[in-house]
């Protein structure tokens, strides 16, 4: 082998390793652009859903107000199913205590879904709530048990959109 073949064979293996390169560049895009065309960034698929996990704190109103401007809406509990899902991910990432969609500000005990205003019929209280403790009609899950409780509307938590 003399030195211009040695030369052909360094550019067909840079040549080679490039193309893969560039392989895997187009695999790790279009995957990353199938998954931020379907939720978009930011946000996490889930079994059908998007959801997206708020790392600041504001009132209920303003929770519901900034998963709006996000595109989607404050996170509603359809059942057991979505609950567990909903659980599971806030596990996984340690997040805190949060809000989720869920209100009996119009009518004491009747729970509505906040944006929908579909009746609930899944719940999972934590042990002694709902208590309405000096009048408290929004609802958090409590990071510690990852059960829901009711608190006051203007507590500032943490929040989970949905879309
Ligand atoms: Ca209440
Ligand atoms: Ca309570």
């Amino acid at each position: 082998m003399n030195h211009a073949d040695v030369a052909v064979v360094l550019r067909g293996g840079m040549m080679c390793s490039l193309y893969q390169l560039q392989v895997l560049v187009v695999i790790f895009s279009l995957l990353s652009s199938v998954a931020s065309r379907h939720c978009g960034n930011g946000w996490e698929h889930k079994n059908g859903r998007c959801y997206k996990f708020v790392r600041f704190r504001t009132n209920f109103v303003g929770s519901m107000y900034f998963c709006r401007y996000f595109g989607g809406g404050l996170v509603e509990i359809d059942g057991y199913n979505e609950y567990q899902t909903v659980v599971s991910l806030a596990r996984a990432r340690n997040f805190p205590d949060f809000y989720i969609g869920l209100t009996d500000a119009f009518s004491e005990g009747n729970w509505i879904q906040a944006s929908s205003y579909n009746f609930q019929t899944y719940f999972s209280w934590s042990p002694g709530e709902p208590n309405n403790h000096g009048n408290q009609d929004c609802v958090q899950v409590y990071s510690a048990d990852l059960k829901m409780d009711d608190l006051s509307c203007s507590e500032h938590m943490h929040f989970v959109c949905e879309k």
